[in-house]
């Protein structure tokens, strides 16, 4: 829920998706325009209409004269709260039929073979969104919340996030997202991701999706989260999964409405047979339409005892027409039609009823009604309200029954409908049979459960479910923003920097001033970082120490030169510039425990490609950088587990960091290393500046052992610090002690 008092409550709701939820007509130069009921519409109608909402987009019509234009505009707007984006024939051919349908509709829903990556139409793409970007810009508020829908509109948030950088954005798919190694394929898929980073937050119909979209990230912009939320300039943003619901109050009432009895009856008076099959899509490869045909063909060969006893009703509501490979299609299920009832039909039946049009409300809910079983199997689906809208259709005499593609993103949601693999026929023949021979009690199971957990998230609990999610994400940005080291705060620090004449600098290496490498003698340092440390340590009221994982001799080989004070193996040697060697921090460590828990190191590096272990004076490190990311996650958190007994009554820990697994004594912590700065006896208590930056969790210790007026500063993602600030990258860092040197 919205927190009560929230700002949020009252904000500006800004919908925008490909299509405005409006049909246009013009007839005898009046132009008309009515309000069109989709799913989508129904259930956000309540945010588009309160506060002054607004809905944007393409109104399905192009104008003939900018006078016509400048009428429509002034009725959509005072009359449906809409604001059109018009969109020329070309525009429509490349980024509506070219792009969104020709490249992004297939590629996401894995039917790679028709997709067509063609640059014109890729920059058709970008400029519409583009437009939708300047007609928003005009309309849009800071305050206001705008809702992007679907995959028209994927660059849409990033762009407007650069011309309205607080509004608060948020977007939703409402088809799949595919698995990175389908997703890759897109030659543009940097600049899709980064569009959608643009919003605040990111919702899709199924946790697979999400995964899906998650793991690109990683792989593909090396972009981390954790639990689904991570850091986009200086943003933390959420990505989440909310399946869409339907208005099942609006069906189940319809279907026991007077009007809908009368077409029942109508039709069964019509349709003479015993059972009555269902399906309903719009005419789309990812519908699986061929695959049902043929498992129809085949139940009834295998199930002879039907045939003459039940017709399947198959509706298609013509779709993207203009595309060559619906038309093939469309020939496609027309000649499978024409062969099954050549084949089966006799004079007093014809096996197949199909019907190429779309029907009005209660005509499609009179057939979600006479329907003894709703054959639903796309090949992939988004989430597939068909199936949702039969159920509601069922609820008040729970008789039908529902066969279900486990590949549809309502399948997740509905596990008591019988569950198909919409390419093995045999399995949706036998799944046919058995749905139309189901007892009454297990039909009345399996609806009523089902139909409890629609009705629990319908359409309005899902579009408010979105925008508490969105409105909370925002709210936690605002307050966190208060913790990014943004201008105003590091014009304080440099002011205390200016004033200080005793100051000490704590500074994590790896992922702090240089960021994280594959390899990590490939993070060595570059000139720059060489000369700002030196520049740092050359100012005699500084005292700068690196506080590092690495070993000795490369801390040594890296930075002697700069003069500045280091901390090597996590605090297991330090050295200040003037001595001639490095001193243990704690005397005595002994190395033969390396021998017991080498094996295991060996053992996980061989199970995990990539892995690797780096030998230190007194601790072994397990490094998975270089690994696929999930499994070395995976892999490091079973070491971590592993080594847990054998290391429990020893004076060894095991210290997880950034992609490195490290196993040292206990007591050698970063922390313990700078209280010997903190406690130098000269000058004890006389630091008046103190900054601490770290990016893992090892420099937790530095962070928790700083008094309190030291600045700490955490950089990278940190869903947990003890650090008073944040960072976003190495980058920000070196700009940061840049800007302190040079003040
Ligand atoms: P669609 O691919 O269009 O939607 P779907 O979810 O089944 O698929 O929605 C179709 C809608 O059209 C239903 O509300 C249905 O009632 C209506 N419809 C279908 N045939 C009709 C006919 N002949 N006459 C009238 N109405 C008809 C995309 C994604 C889906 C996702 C939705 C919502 O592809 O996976 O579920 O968006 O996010």
């Amino acid at each position: 829920m919205i927190s009560p008092g929230s700002d949020f409550q009252d904000r500006r709701a800004v919908i925008v998706s490909n299509r405005l939820p409006v049909t246009v007509t013009r007839k005898g130069g009046i132009i008309k325009v009515a309000p069109s009921v989709g799913g989508l519409a129904t259930g956000l109608s309540s945010f588009h209409r309160s506060n002054d909402g607004l809905w944007v987009g393409w109104p399905g019509f192009s104008p003939g004269s900018q006078a016509i234009q400048e009428e429509t505009e002034e009725i959509l707007r005072n009359e449906q709260n809409c604001v059109p984006v018009y969109l020329s024939a070309s525009d429509l051919k490349k980024y509506y039929n070219g792009f969104s349908n020709g490249t992004l509709w297939p590629l996401f829903h894995y039917f790679t073979t028709y997709c067509s990556y063609k640059i014109s139409e890729w920059e058709a793409y970008k400029k519409v969104n583009q437009m939708f970007c300047r007609r928003l810009k005009e309309v849009v508020q800071p305050d206001d919340m705008v809702w992007i829908h679907d995959y028209h509109l994927l660059l849409l948030p990033e762009l407007l996030r650069r011309e309205v950088p607080d509004v608060t954005i948020g977007f939703f798919l409402h088809i799949p997202f595919p698995s990175m190694e389908i997703f890759r394929q897109l030659p543009w898929r940097e600049e899709i991701l980064n569009g959608m980073l643009g919003a605040d937050l990111i919702g899709f119909h199924t946790y697979d999706y999400t995964r899906h979209f998650l793991s690109c990230l990683l792989r593909i912009l090396g972009k981390e989260q954790s639990y689904g939320k991570l850091v986009v300039d200086n943003r933390m943003i959420t990505v989440d999964t909310f399946p869409m619901g339907i208005d099942t109050e609006k069906f189940a009432s319809a279907s026991a409405s007077p009007a809908v009895s009368i077409k029942k009856e109508h039709l069964l008076k019509k349709v003479k047979t015993e059972k009555i099959i269902l399906s309903v899509d719009r005419l789309d490869f990812s519908k699986g339409i061929p695959e049902r045909l043929k498992a129809f063909e085949l139940f009834l060969d295998q199930y002879p005892q039907w045939q003459g006893r039940v017709t399947f009703i198959m509706l298609c509501v013509p779709s993207r027409t203009k595309v060559r490979e619906y038309r093939m299609l469309k020939s496609e299920i027309d000649e499978l039609v024409g062969r099954i009832n050549g084949r089966f039909d006799t004079l007093e039946w014809l096996p197949i009823l199909y019907m190429y049009r779309s029907l009005p409300f209660e005509e499609l809910v009179s057939l979600y009604t006479s329907a003894d079983l709703a054959l639903v199997t796309p090949l992939r689906d988004g989430m597939n309200l068909v199936a949702k809208e039969y159920l509601a259709c069922q609820s008040h005499t729970a008789k039908g029954a529902l066969v279900l593609s486990e590949t549809a993103g309502s399948a997740a949601e509905l596990g008591e409908a019988i569950l198909v693999n919409p390419n093995d026929l045999e399995m949706m023949a036998g799944a046919i049979a058995r749905g139309l021979s189901l007892t009454d009690e297990e039909k009345k199971y399996s609806i009523d459960t089902m139909v409890d957990r629609l009705n629990k998230y319908n359409i309005y609990r899902w579009a408010e479910d979105f925008i508490t999610t969105l409105t909370q994400t925002k709210e936690n940005q605002v307050n966190s923003k208060q913790r990014f080291m943004v201008r105003q705060y590091e014009k304080k620090l440099q002011e205390k920097y200016q004033l200080a004449d005793r100051r000490l600098l704590l500074l994590d290496y790896d992922g702090t001033l240089t960021s994280i490498r594959k390899r990590p003698d490939l993070a060595n340092p570059d000139a720059e970082l060489i000369e700002l440390l030196a520049g740092l340590k050359n100012d005699s009221k500084n005292t700068v120490v690196i506080i590092s994982g690495r070993d000795r001799e490369t801390l040594t080989r890296w930075l002697s030169e700069t003069g500045v004070d280091l901390v090597a193996e996590h605090g297991t040697w330090l050295r200040e510039s003037s001595w001639e060697s490095w001193k243990p921090t704690i005397e005595g460590l002994t190395d033969d425990w390396k021998q017991n828990v080498r094996p295991i190191l060996d053992q996980f590096s061989i199970r995990t490609p990539g892995s690797f272990i780096e030998e230190k004076a007194h601790a072994l490190v397990w490094h998975y950088r270089k690994s696929d990311p999930a499994l070395g996650d995976l892999r490091a958190k079973e070491l971590n587990d592993a080594l847990h007994d054998i290391l429990s009554g020893t004076d060894l820990q095991a210290l997880p960091g950034r992609k490195v697994l490290e196993i040292k004594p206990v007591g050698v912590n970063k922390g313990r290393a700078a209280q010997h700065w903190l406690e130098k006896a000269d000058i004890a208590d006389s630091w008046d500046f103190i900054l601490a930056m770290g990016d893992d969790l090892t420099d937790e210790d530095i962070f928790s052992i700083v008094p309190e007026y030291a600045w700490s500063i955490k950089v990278g993602l940190a869903s947990y610090t003890r650090a008073g600030f944040f960072l976003e990258s190495p980058d920000q860092t070196r700009k940061l002690l840049q800007n302190l040197e040079k003040s």
